[in-house]
């Protein structure tokens, strides 16, 4: 096997620790090339070490996780790559490795089976990161790692449902095969076992991978042709491209770590041949759902808005993102901002949750936001989270880190159940009290696993990295994007000087946060900014002098002085409840409101009422008072909101109790809603 790694740094020890790595370049998905054309760059030392998020972390990394390989066994992903093994090794030595007829030896129902593998070595990876000495973690990611290596094809090619069941039909099924997305997967958990680890098995599969499909998919294609199918490029539609991107984001991130200019090359090849109508072409029409869904009916610089299968369009403006990110390409990035401002305004749920329709998993119209019908997939709050952020560190805006906030709360954290070993693939804003469970509807219970298990290592892998979705730098101070209590630096490479803050908070219970500085250049001035959430009305800030300014600038506090470490900032959001109204196109909940504290959104839970009252026959009434209560006793410790409402039916009053929309469906099978109408005075 040539070596086809030339540009990768060696990496020094095979031993490795995270904090070998962490004080140069951060231990998280993004890691920008030192050009990259960006705002800001993430902090490239993260660690959560307390509050909210460390308890989520915490049931992440010692129930969801360990349990990954023991359902993927039971699923069945690990025979595959076993089968997938043993069929590699046959078919170097068969003479008609195509001959025979394996299709009953794959087990699950989706040929992307193995990308479910793939997600959770991300999140093992990173949760390693964490975790350096975690031994037993670290022998599974080692066996995992080494079974999907040796399941890999001499030619490079790794996908067990084309090895063990149709290797006739490789790269034949772009549109629904899903080859290059579990490609992407693969990358994306090599980069973060290498970034993790120092280790570079998973890496090497990898890039033999990628660069096999170079070789397929590149405008030089070894081949002698100009794509997968094999025709001439220059109408611009040809070439191949997948179903399901996902592979654009992971070869930029191959890029980041090789500094091979052929997988950003790639990449960009990818985005752009995106949207002629290549997918589905020849396919009966049964099978194609025309090509909005898989974003191919419009390339991603002319589209107007968001479309489509919500997972697939979000991970391709990932991707996209991460191009103009290192490309510095302007345009894209107009377009970019452009899409991301009509998802926000017209395409999402209050709980950050996008992709309201069930057919086709899909986003809907502006403003169709039906709350009980709502599909909001689990993955696609991820893949708006992961958009969102690279689109923060882009523009260095805050309005992307309000939606990574207003997502990570609620719409995505509502995906898991508060012990780590449920989830919700489909997250609606209202279930009915009369709601009945039909066979194959998920919409309203936990399950331990699903059939299509996308959502429960995608969890994983992004609680897994979310320090690094919490600070950044620019070559002026460090930034503050979310509050959570840990430490945070940045590179003083990167970021002339750098610096490092410790952060400690109660939050989103309390409106406190804490900075306090451990080291700044001590020769200059330098900014420390905080976000000042959308949401809040007011705040109040105590720091060193009082001569700063200390409003906020689209967003941003600012504060900008000669620090010494030791120094501290307090920062008091007001957190009072707000009753939030609907945009008045929002036709499904004309005449509703709902409840917010901060950064969460409230719902009302059937376990919370009087025994009997029925939810569709509650009222809000806007006057009443409201009050928040934190009960340490419920539901693992929440905050909850009481009021008084009324009945419909009577009109006599009710006290109503509302609890955080994200810890929802934890207890007994029952009716819940966010938005609730509202009293009409008669
Ligand atoms: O197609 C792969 C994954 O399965 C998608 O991202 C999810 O929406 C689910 O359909
Ligand atoms: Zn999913």
């Amino acid at each position: 096997m040539p070596d086809l790694t030339p540009s990768l740094q060696p990496t020094p020890s095979p031993q490795p620790t995270a904090t070998a790595t962490a004080a140069a370049a951060p231990l998280g998905p993004i890691r920008l090339r030192s050009h990259a054309h960006t705002a800001l760059r993430p902090a490239a030392t993260a660690r959560i070490t307390g509050g909210f998020w460390a308890a989520r972390r915490h049931i992440n990394a010692t129930v969801s996780i360990p349990q990954g390989p023991e359902r993927l066994e039971k699923a069945g992903n690990l025979a595959n790559l076993r089968t997938a093994a043993g069929s590699s090794e046959e078919s170097e030595e068969s003479e008609d490795p195509e001959g025979s007829d394996s299709a009953g030896a794959f087990s699950g129902d989706f040929p992307f089976q193995d990308s479910d593998v793939h997600k959770w070595l991300e999140a093992a990876s990173w949760q390693l990161a964490d975790d350096p000495g975690h031994s037993g973690l670290a022998a599974e990611v080692r066996r995992l790692v080494s079974l999907v290596a040796t399941a890999q094809g001499p030619d490079g090619y790794l996908q067990t449902y084309y090895q063990v069941a149709h290797p006739d039909r490789r790269w034949s099924e772009l549109d629904w095969g899903h080859e290059l997305y579990c490609a992407g997967h693969l990358i994306q958990a090599a980069v973060a076992h290498h970034r993790a680890t120092g280790r570079r098995e998973l890496l090497d599969v990898a890039l033999r991978f990628a660069t096999y499909i170079d070789s397929v998919f590149g405008t030089d294609g070894t081949d002698g042709t100009d794509g997968a199918d094999g025709t001439d490029r220059s109408d611009g539609k040809s070439g191949g491209i997948c179903g399901h991107p996902e592979i654009e984001t992971a070869l930029v991130e191959l890029y980041r770590e090789t500094g091979e200019r052929r997988f950003l090359d790639l990449a960009g090849d990818f985005t752009d041949r995106r949207g002629h109508g290549l997918l589905a072409e020849g396919v009966d029409r049964a099978r194609d759902p025309g090509p909005a869904y898989w974003q191919d009916h419009l390339p991603v610089r002319e589209a107007p808005t968001v479309t489509g299968h919500a997972v697939r369009q979000l991970y391709l403006l990932a991707g996209a993102t991460d191009l103009a990110m290192e490309t510095g390409d302007e345009a894209l990035r107009e377009s970019l901002e452009r899409l991301w401002h009509a998802m926000a305004a017209t395409k999402t749920y209050l709980t950050g949750g996008v992709g309201a329709r069930h057919e086709g998993e899909a986003f809907g119209e502006p403003f169709e936001l039906p709350p009980d019908r709502a599909y909001a997939e689990t993955c696609a709050a991820i893949a708006s989270v992961q958009w969102s952020w690279r689109m923060a560190l882009l523009t260095g805006e805050t309005r992307y880190s309000d939606l990574v906030e207003r997502t990570l709360y609620n719409g995505f954290l509502s995906g898991v159940a508060l012990d780590g070993d449920r989830w919700l693939y489909v997250n609606p804003l209202q279930v009915r009290d009369d709601h009945e469970d039909h066979p194959g509807d998920r919409t309203a219970r936990r399950t331990p696993w699903f059939r299509c298990a996308c959502c429960p290592p995608n969890v994983m892998r992004l609680l897994a990295s979310l320090p690094h979705y919490v600070a950044s730098g620019d070559a002026d101070g460090l930034q503050l994007h979310q509050y959570a209590t840990g430490s945070y630096a940045t590179d003083p490479a990167d970021t002339a000087g750098g610096g490092a803050v410790t952060v400690e908070t109660d939050y989103p219970w309390k409106g406190r946060v804490t900075v306090t500085v451990d080291a700044a250049p001590a020769d200059r001035d330098w900014t420390l900014s905080l976000r000042i959430p959308s949401w809040c009305a007011e705040f109040t800030v105590a720091a060193p002098d009082r001569q700063n300014r200390t409003e906020a600038d689209g967003g941003w506090l600012r504060i900008r002085r000669r620090w010494l470490p030791g120094e501290r900032v307090v920062l008091d959001l007001a957190l009072d409840v707000r009753l939030t109204e609907p945009d008045p196109r929002v036709d499904a909940v004309r005449g509703c409101l709902a409840i917010e504290r901060g950064p969460l959104v409230y719902c009302l839970e059937s376990a919370d009422q009087q025994a009997g009252l029925r939810l569709d026959e509650v009222t809000l009434v806007p006057a009443a008072r409201t009050v928040a209560e934190h009960r340490p006793d419920l539901l693992g410790g929440v905050t909850v909101v009481t009021t008084t409402g009324h009945r419909r039916s009577d009109g006599a009053p009710t006290p109503l109790t509302a609890v955080p929309y994200h810890a929802w469906a934890n207890r007994e099978d029952g009716a819940m809603r966010v938005w609730i109408p509202r009293e009409v005075p008669g």
